[in-house]
């Protein structure tokens, strides 16, 4: 089923400049772009985003991380995008990650972990809401399709 996803780089994968590097997986996968922004993520924003984690012990680390510089967000359409995605992503905790995955990759420490992904097509819609209007998600058709889609 055609999906879309909410996915951010975080802080570290701005500051560490290795977003192409991270862009590049999702668009060599074929999965799209449809919309993309850098913005620096005020304190409501980042508690409103992780307020399923407001109780954890982690929760204040987690919103001055997210709110200390700049993160990049976007949203990916694909064929099973957010469960793809988690997939590339890879476990929440880098050390864990496999090998191949965005985390296992780049990242060592949990409150580290460069990028975010939606969870579930609940969170999806929930998160590409909270970040971008109606007006900046762009549909276009994209020219490789037939060759990526069977
Ligand atoms: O969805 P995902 O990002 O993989 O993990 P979540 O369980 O939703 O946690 C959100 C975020 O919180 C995680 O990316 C890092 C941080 N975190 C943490 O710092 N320490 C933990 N024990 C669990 C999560
Ligand atoms: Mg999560």
């Amino acid at each position: 089923m055609m999906e879309k996803s909410f996915v951010m780089m975080k802080p570290d994968a701005v500051q560490r400049r290795i977003m192409g590097k991270i862009l590049t997986r999702f668009e060599e996968k074929g999965l799209q772009v449809v919309a993309a922004k850098l913005l620096k993520i005020d304190e409501d924003l980042a508690k409103e985003h992780y307020g399923e984690h407001s109780e954890k012990p982690f929760f204040n680390d987690l919103v001055s991380y997210i709110t200390s510089s700049p993160s990049f967000a976007m949203v990916i359409k694909g064929d099973d995008a957010i469960s793809l995605i988690r997939k590339i992503v890879g476990a929440t905790n880098p050390k864990e990650a496999d090998l191949g995955t965005i985390r296992g990759d780049f990242a060592m420490d949990m409150g580290r972990n460069i990028i975010h992904a939606s969870d579930s097509p609940a969170s999806a819609e929930r998160e590409i809401s909270l970040f971008f209007n109606e007006d900046e998600i762009c549909e276009y058709k994209i020219a490789d399709d037939p060759w990526i889609y069977e």
